[in-house]
């Protein structure tokens, strides 16, 4: 049920990270790099590459991924000051592992246009 990244890795217990939500359809842990105090990444455990590669077929896994990422938000405290949902996709658009991703970022004011 996932593929060959290092996100597939996290998702079969490969390799560890701080996982902080799981359930059958997604999984959310902290990112390795973090750009904000909070910066937690949520995934489908369904290897889709991109957003750009999603279909009709993806709309329950998508609906559930966003409702999710409220939820994370809600528990990490995040709610009552806002914070920041992003998904990268492709070479200019700054994604660098190709299975789909949500950035959760959080804890301080975020900048816009982003870079
Ligand atoms: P993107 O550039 O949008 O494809 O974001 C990829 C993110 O994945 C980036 O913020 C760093 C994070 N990342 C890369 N490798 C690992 C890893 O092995 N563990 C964790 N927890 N995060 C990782």
């Amino acid at each position: 049920m996932s593929g060959d990244t290092i996100f597939g890795k996290i998702i079969r217990r490969e390799i560890p990270a701080t996982i902080v939500y799981e359930d059958d359809l997604c999984l959310a842990f902290r990112d390795i790099v973090p750009q904000a105090p909070t910066h937690i990444l949520v995934i489908p455990k369904q290897p889709i590459p991109s957003l750009a590669d999603v279909t009709a077929e993806d709309k329950a896994v998508l609906g559930h991924i966003l409702i999710t990422i409220k939820q994370i938000a809600d528990q990490e405290g995040l709610t009552e000051k806002g914070y920041r949902v992003v998904t990268n996709i492709g070479e200019e658009g700054g994604q660098t592992v190709f299975h789909l991703h949500f950035h959760l970022m959080g804890g301080r004011g975020m900048h816009w246009p982003p870079g």
